[in-house]
């Protein structure tokens, strides 16, 4: 991106580095000649804001490269008179405050932004209650130019559905990234912050242009030197914040709830401690004096070895609320994570289950928060398996602000080696009925709010980057990214349509190309999840860095394996009457579905059910021969990738077309890794052959 010094430039054409933000030429044409009509001129822009000239640069890099042509900001307009035109609108530009009135603005909200071809003005104007709407809605246009769309008759009023549109970084002082799978961190390394502010910049504009508004930049795994991030490390924090500011967003911190103990001065973290609480809100208040706009914390407590409020005899609500009280002058949020439970449980009894374990835990805390406290909730009762049911907590909170967190890392989904294009998912979680209320109650009317009339609500995802070039080392890991975004500020945007504008903005316009990028990426889920993890079962991956198959592998797997396959049959039984009772945890038929073995959807048969291998899914296969089914076809449908990818050779970027090849390449072979093991080792469990008679290994 433009930032990088001229020595990079090279390297940096064709490695991906400006993802969606490489404004790639566009094709000569009837709409070239449009863009060039009404861009050519002048853009007025009049307010010095910092976001509002982060928008200029953005509008003049984009058209200057998609449209080779130059944009003054201020200067006369073309002879012809046309022009574009973006500010606040009160911001002191006559064009804006010309081209909308009060009804236009009155419907643009604190982050919104409206978008108007003007004739009798002769001017296509972006108008926003703030500068962030101003970045929001000139990206919004870069975009329409740079999917070739229409831009003579616009009058578009968008505001974003949900008000949190976060990203949680797992990067640790050190410079690893827990699960990251795109180098190191570009925040840290040797426990220093990074002075690479310009890399930090090219992340923030990256973020913004997706929509994100709220950053946590350290791990929910706070270790010892992290805990002074409130503290010595204070003004390194400040000066990420400050760049965040410039590009509309927040920044947050994840805290180590012993925070109190481990900096010496209080001997013990116990939330309801009058010593404890005035500690917090000391830091707080140190905190908002050098980041006035912080946005928060970031708990994880009582889960998987860290400290929390378990240790005093609290529940979470007192851990929550303490935090909350510190933060609540300042207008900041506390976001705890409901990912807490034992991971050394013994579950041999059949009864003991992680996946009941958030419901259990928050369930009986509904209400009891205050009300700058958000919830924030995986999409499943696990833990970002491929397959997994949509978390039973969802529509069972009915007076607690809730975020959903999804995991755009792929940590179960083929670790940005594998390409596995994951807002098709998190389009089929949203959509997912909870049936709260009576019903129509999908869970994106309750993490946007609108459901229980929330204080607090929205999106968050673990990130995918890293300092590779290309930010998410395989390039096809950027739509991921990318389509967090877009899907956070509007779940009715479709899987495709995000695909296709990620498309258009990375490589350009070329109908054939999109055509063949776009089917690998919708396709990618289903095989992966094909040649890996069976009908809901998951966790068949090696130890700690959950990487390949392993069908025992997982660690937490002495208790027992999570499939519970033996030589007759495979599944959890999480049923009322003889499982773990998970399915109650459902609300209505919802319940009644996963309970029942009839009707409980074949993709989550083995998640709620212990079958033979000899069981007729609904789709008229035992379940034998569907795992040898679907992961021989799910092999060669990786091969399948690959030959797709390759007809695109001569037609995008060598250097693009090049580092996704050389990962389609591992991941067809690997698929075949996967294939291989899990079909032997079901062969050899069960002794039933596949009825096409193949070659086991
Ligand atoms: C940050 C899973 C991951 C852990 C992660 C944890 C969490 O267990 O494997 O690396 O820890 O989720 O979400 O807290």
């Amino acid at each position: 991106m433009g930032q990088q010094p001229d020595n990079q430039a090279a390297t940096i054409t064709g490695s991906g580095y400006d993802a969606w933000l490489s404004y790639p030429k566009l094709p000569q044409g009837n709409l070239y000649k449009q863009y060039v009509k009404w861009c050519r001129a002048a853009v007025s822009v009049t307010e010095e804001q910092d976001t509002v000239q982060a928008a200029l640069r953005e509008w003049q890099r984009g058209i200057t490269s998609m449209l080779d042509i130059e944009s003054e900001s201020g200067a006369e307009p073309a002879a012809d008179g046309f022009t574009v035109a973006f500010g606040t609108f009160h911001g002191g530009n006559p064009l804006i405050e010309a081209i909308f009135d009060e009804a236009a603005i009155q419907a643009v909200g604190p982050e919104g932004f409206a978008v108007r071809t003007s004739l009798t003005h002769k001017c296509i104007a972006v108008g926003a209650s703030s500068p962030a709407g101003v970045l929001y809605g000139v990206f919004h246009l870069l975009r329409l130019i740079g999917s070739q769309k229409e831009i003579e008759r616009l009058d578009e009023t968008v505001n974003p559905v949900n008000a949190l549109r976060m990203i949680n970084h797992w990067d640790n002082f050190d410079g690893s990234v827990e699960r990251g799978y795109s180098g190191r961190s570009f925040l840290y390394e040797n426990n220093r912050f990074t002075d690479d502010l310009d890399r930090i910049t090219d992340y923030a504009r990256l973020m913004s242009t997706a929509g994100i508004n709220a950053i946590a930049i350290n791990n929910v795994n706070v270790h010892a030197l992290e805990t002074l991030f409130i503290s010595t490390y204070l003004p390194d924090v400040a000066r990420i914040a400050d760049v965040f500011r410039i590009y509309g967003i927040r920044l947050f911190l994840s805290v180590n709830f012993a925070g109190p103990m481990h900096e010496g001065e209080v001997g013990t973290a116990d939330p309801l401690d009058a010593g404890v609480r005035e500690w917090w809100k000391k830091k707080a208040a140190e905190i908002y004096a050098v980041v006035p706009d912080f946005g928060g914390f970031v708990v994880k407590a009582d889960s998987e070895n860290r400290p929390g409020p378990f240790t005093y005899g609290r529940d979470h609500a007192d851990g929550a609320n303490m935090l909350a009280e510190a933060l609540e002058p300042f207008g900041g949020i506390v976001i705890w994570r409901c990912f807490v439970y034992n991971c050394k449980q013994d579950w041999r009894d059949r009864k003991t289950d992680r996946a009941r374990a958030a419901y259990d835990h928050f369930k009986p805390l509904d209400g009891k928060f205050h009300d700058n406290v958000i919830l924030q909730i995986k999409n499943g009762p696990m833990d970002f398996q491929v397959r997994e049911p949509v978390s039973p907590l969802f529509g069972a909170l009915e007076q607690t602000n809730q975020v959903i967190e999804f995991q755009i890392a792929q940590e179960y989904t083929g670790q940005q080696r594998h390409v596995c294009y994951l807002v098709p998912q998190w389009k089929e979680i949203m959509e997912f009925d909870t049936l709260a209320k009576g019903g129509a109650a999908p869970v994106k009317h309750i993490v946007d709010g609108s459901l229980w009339g929330n204080r607090f609500s929205g999106v968050a995802a673990v990130s995918n980057v890293g300092n590779d070039l290309n930010w998410t080392g395989h390039l096809l890991a950027q739509a991921n990214l990318y389509g967090f975004g877009r899907l956070a500020w509007n779940p009715e945007l479709s899987a495709e349509e995000i695909a296709a504008e990620w498309i258009s903005l990375t490589f350009g316009t070329d109908a054939a190309v999109a055509g063949v990028i776009s089917r690998i990426l919708l396709d990618s889920w289903e095989i992966y999840e094909s040649y890996t993890a069976p009908l809901g079962v998951g966790w068949m991956i090696n130890p700690e860095h959950h990487y390949g198959p392993n069908v025992d592998g997982y660690e937490y797997s002495q208790w027992g394996t999570y499939h519970y396959a033996d030589h007759q049959g495979i599944g959890v039984d999480r049923t009322v009457a003889t499982g773990t009772g998970y399915s109650a945890q459902y609300m209505g038929s919802n319940a009644q579905r996963y309970d029942s073995l009839e009707e409980c959807p074949d993709e989550l048969l083995l998640f709620f059910h212990h079958v033979p291998y000899t069981h007729v899914l609904n789709s008229g296969k035992t379940v034998i021969q569907h795992i040898y089914d679907t992961h021989f076809a799910g092999a060669e449908r990786a091969d399948g990738l690959l030959a797709a990818w390759s007809g695109l050779k001569g037609s995008i970027a060598e250097g693009l077309y090049a580092q996704v090849e050389e990962r389609l390449r591992g991941q067809a072979a690997h698929s075949k890794e996967w294939r291989d093991q899990i079909n032997t080792y079901f062969y050899r469990k069960s002794g039933i052959e596949d009825s096409g008679a193949r070659k086991i290994y």
